[in-house]
């Protein structure tokens, strides 16, 4: 009898630790939680020459290069949102979005590259936009910079000349003063490493410079570092006391995983490597310990006189360390790291010293670099918590790419299983999540993947003049969870109606 009551009693704790447990997760928002959606200037835009707008480094490296981007296309037209601004508003409205993630084209704002020439058509555009949103109740959420510079700075170093520093605070300036009284959440520039890599060494994004050996993008890392801190002390020394924003920087965050469990330290210094890059000079001055003796050392293997990572002095760190009022995170997928074989034979080849690989258990997506492993976002956001002090995190971007299926299951359940994970997060370990964007609204230009690979919850036909768009199931999934603030299940798969062969 006693090992009988002993028993029930297990049982009964049992299911009553797996009921609180999931009361604490269910899967509701927080109340005061933010969902919105984002895109991007170059990706969405189009009217790459109307008015006076000067030419970028998309625009140039798509024209000139087309043979890096792999349908050969580029974002003359795009979606067409400089005319279609309106409907876009709309559409975000009738989804039930609270907040619009959009970015602003430098060389639409000042068609020299500097600010001795402000065009009065282009800062209107975005000032049309901001209003249309406030007008119907969406939060305007502004990325100053992604990725498309003035063609002009470029032929000058771009992000691997200091001077763009200034060149940027000047830009910056000029949309704190014309828009910051309705733009109350600031990002200053999306993603450093992946155009630091991308575009200073490599050629997957613009302007496709391979400089040798990193030191481009480390170069361009120190310098988006300078001008983001310098971004956000302008803010705060001339507008936070009357416009009452925040400002912050998004870093594209993979997880990165063990490979195995004797590889901790290996999947540390991943994270370092590329969260800790950008992060770790923000929240606890200066570039992490184990990137500077890596880059150091493998520097000096390959004979540099000097580290390839460059240093910054005590001036700099002061005025970088601080400079973010919330953690921007861009989440998509995650990456199991091991230890490079070759260094046991004393031969160094990467930095980090790191190989990568993916699991085979993880659904692939239409994109080469995304497979679906949800816990990893999980992992992410703890991490976060830990090593900074659980700062507030909004999360920029997240999303799941396909070749246009309108029935796009997969990514209803990449949303639903990501999401999950990101409210576990929240609710059961403490993070301090206050925002969450879907990437994306409305499909768009995909870089160097041109329009093969769709990340839209809302599918548009590039190949007709009015860039039409087409709901897809997800877009009705999330109209769904917004009205209820709560995850819906993931419908099953009945019939498929595959991409559009469009009707005129
Ligand atoms: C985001 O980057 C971008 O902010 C957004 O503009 C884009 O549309 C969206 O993702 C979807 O791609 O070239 O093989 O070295 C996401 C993070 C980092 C993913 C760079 C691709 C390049 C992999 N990206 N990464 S590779």
């Amino acid at each position: 009898m006693a090992r009988f009551i002993i028993a029930l009693t297990i049982v009964v704790v049992t299911v009553i630790t797996r009921i609180s447990c999931c009361d604490v997760v269910k899967l509701t928002f927080p109340s005061g939680f933010s969902l919105g959606t984002a895109s991007a200037s170059y990706q969405v835009e189009g009217a790459w020459n109307v008015s006076d707008k000067g030419v970028n480094v998309w625009d140039y490296h798509t024209h000139n290069r087309p043979e890096l981007i792999s349908d050969g296309r580029n974002g003359d037209v795009a979606c067409n949102s400089y005319y279609k601004y309106q409907e876009d508003v709309a559409l975000i409205k009738k989804i039930g979005f609270d907040f619009y993630r959009f970015s602003i084209s430098w060389s639409r704002v000042l068609p020299t590259g500097f600010a001795n020439v402000i065009s009065e058509d282009g800062l209107q555009y975005y000032k049309n936009l901001t209003a249309e949103l406030v007008a119907n109740g969406i939060e305007p959420v502004v990325t100053i910079y992604h990725w498309d510079h003035p063609k002009v700075i470029e032929d000058m170093g771009g992000w691997t000349n200091e001077l763009i520093v200034g060149w940027f605070v000047d830009y910056a300036e000029i949309l704190f003063e014309a828009l910051g009284d309705s733009v109350k959440r600031w990002i200053t520039i999306n993603e450093p490493d992946s155009f630091c890599n991308g575009g200073y060494n490599g050629v997957r994004k613009a302007p496709a410079k391979q400089i040798p050996a990193s030191i481009g993008k480390y170069l361009c890392g120190h310098n988006v570092l300078k001008a983001h801190a310098k971004t956000f002390r302008l803010y705060d020394e001339k507008f936070r006391e009357t416009q009452g924003g925040e400002v912050g920087i998004v870093l594209p965050l993979k997880a990165y995983l063990p490979f195995n469990a004797s590889y901790e330290e290996e999947a540390e210094t991943a994270f370092q490597f590329n969260c800790g890059w950008m992060a770790h000079p923000i929240y606890h001055g200066d570039y992490p310990d184990v990137m500077k003796t890596r880059v150091a050392l493998v520097s000096e293997y390959q004979g540099y006189p000097w580290s390839r990572l460059p240093e910054f002095s005590d001036e700099w760190i002061a005025i970088i360390n601080g400079t973010n009022d919330y953690f921007g995170v861009n989440h998509y997928t995650s990456e199991l790291v091991y230890p490079d074989p070759d260094e046991e034979q004393g031969i160094y080849t990467y930095d980090n010293g790191l190989l990568t690989t993916v699991d085979s258990s993880w659904a692939a997506s239409a994109s080469d670099w995304l497979y679906v492993n949800p816990s990893g976002f999980g992992y992410l956001l703890r991490k976060i918590r830990d090593e900074y002090n659980n700062p507030p995190v909004w999360v920029t971007e997240n999303g799941y790419s396909d070749s246009g299926e309108l029935d796009d299951y997969n990514r209803i359940s990449y949303y639903y299983e990501y999401v999950r994970e990101m409210l576990i997060a929240i609710k059961r370990d403490g993070c301090n999540v206050e925002g969450y964007a879907v990437w994306s609204i409305l499909d768009n230009f995909e870089w160097q993947d041109g329009y093969e690979k769709r990340f839209g919850i809302t599918y548009v036909e590039f190949d007709d003049a009015d860039t039409n768009r087409t709901a897809k199931l997800s877009q009705t999934w999330w109209t769904k969870v917004l009205s209820k603030r709560k995850l819906q299940s993931v419908p099953t798969s009945t019939n498929t109606r595959t991409r559009l062969p469009w009707k005129k």
